[in-house]
């Protein structure tokens, strides 16, 4: 099959699914239910393909990155499958120095700090991801009517590691060039909006159902300022990305203030973590959205009673929701029980069978 013709094929089986329905806020036959981090640590199938390879190698692995995309498909019955990489992927791509090392995360060899160093950020192009849309084609063949969830971070995310040079959980230097140097700033988060846009593209081209714009870390930052200095450059994001048509998620953590502000961005699905009740959620998205979250990642920790008691809470909080798409209120944590994540998904579609 030509790639143009795996792209439709994927789209046109996936197009009925409970996932894109509720998306687009249209009647579901049950809620449908996907989990953030769903690929990857907490299942031994994960672990062992993943033995000896290095993470970033991996996303380069068309093969592999099926079969781990696949795995929890299998295994669990989630109504969508979210595509195998990681944010720091196009940036890899583009030539930045930077490694994603074991029990740490991205770690960026040579920090973005001056103008000089800006210029290292170069635009990237479909060719600079060859083994994307190689592992995309593979999927949406293998999935059938089951969607694929493309993703990228999103330009203040992306910004942060790049800036700190990894991890961080006060964003000084961030905020440092932000408040400090708001043109370099500004011209930092805007080149990451068009790779950001560059890779999202790439993604719905070769067959994505939908895109997920993670900006994880953007609850870090007051309501005016994520406004003013982050905003405009996840909106080129969305709006590059539009004349597609397909669902736009936007999730953060740590984002109960900026919710509406994350809607006005331009997405069709705002994800909300598990601080915010969704009845309380909805009403600072405002009509005209879907809503994705939000069980408290660490409650699959508890015992199945519990678990069912704190899920029918967030389904009794969506009841009035025009479109709801189950999740955790963030990824599944590497040590979860991959059966209580199972029997979630069970329990979800038996509570909301229509
Ligand atoms: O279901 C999936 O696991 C899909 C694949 C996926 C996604 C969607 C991975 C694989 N990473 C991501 C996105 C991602 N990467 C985000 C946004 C989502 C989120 O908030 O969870 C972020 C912030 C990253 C950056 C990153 N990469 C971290 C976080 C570090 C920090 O700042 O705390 C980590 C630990 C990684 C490595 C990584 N990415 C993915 C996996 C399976 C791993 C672990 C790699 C390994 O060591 O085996």
């Amino acid at each position: 099959m030509s790639e143009r013709s795996h792209q439709q094929t994927g789209r046109t089986a996936a197009h009925d699914s409970a996932f894109l329905r509720a998306c687009r806020r249209e009647p579901v036959p049950h809620t449908p239910v996907w989990f953030m981090r769903q690929a990857g640590r907490s299942l031994p199938e994960y672990r062992k393909v993943r033995e000896g390879i290095p993470m970033l190698e991996s996303c380069m692995r068309p093969e592999l990155v099926t079969e781990i995309t696949l795995q929890p498909v299998r295994r669990h019955g989630v109504d969508a499958a979210i595509f195998f990489s990681d944010i720091v992927v196009p940036l890899k791509a583009i030539g930045v120095d930077l490694d994603i090392k074991p029990g740490v995360g991205p770690v960026v060899a040579e920090p973005i700090r001056t103008r000089a160093d800006l210029e290292r950020l170069r635009p990237l192009e479909p060719t600079d991801v060859p083994y994307v849309t190689e592992a995309i084609g593979m999927l949406t063949a293998e999935l059938g009517a089951t969607p694929l969830i493309g993703f990228a971070g999103a330009p203040f995310t992306l910004a942060s590691y790049l800036i700190e040079g990894g991890p961080s959980r006060t964003y000084e230097n961030t905020k440092a060039m932000m408040y400090g140097d708001p043109q370099l700033w500004v011209d930092l988060v805007d080149r990451l909006a068009d790779i950001t846009a560059a890779f999202l593209r790439v993604q719905i081209e070769a067959g994505a159902s939908a895109v997920q714009l993670f900006d994880s870390w953007a609850g870090a930052l007051a309501p005016a300022d994520y406004r003013r200095h982050v905003m405009p450059a996840s909106a080129k994001v969305f709006d590059a990305v539009a004349e597609y048509g397909v669902p736009r998620i936007h999730f953060g953590v740590g984002t109960g203030e900026l919710l509406g502000l994350m809607g006005e961005a331009g997405a069709d699905v705002v994800g909300v973590d598990w601080r915010v009740p969704l009845d309380e959620a909805v009403r600072r998205v405002g009509p005209g959205k879907a809503l994705q979250g939000n069980l408290d990642p660490t409650v699959l920790f508890a015992p199945r009673q519990a678990v069912e008691t704190k899920t029918d809470e967030v389904l009794a909080a969506a009841a009035g929701l025009e479109g709801h798409v189950f999740n955790l209120g963030h990824g599944v944590m590497p040590t979860t029980d991959p059966d209580a994540l199972t029997r979630l998904v069970e329990y979800v579609h038996e509570r909301t069978a229509r």
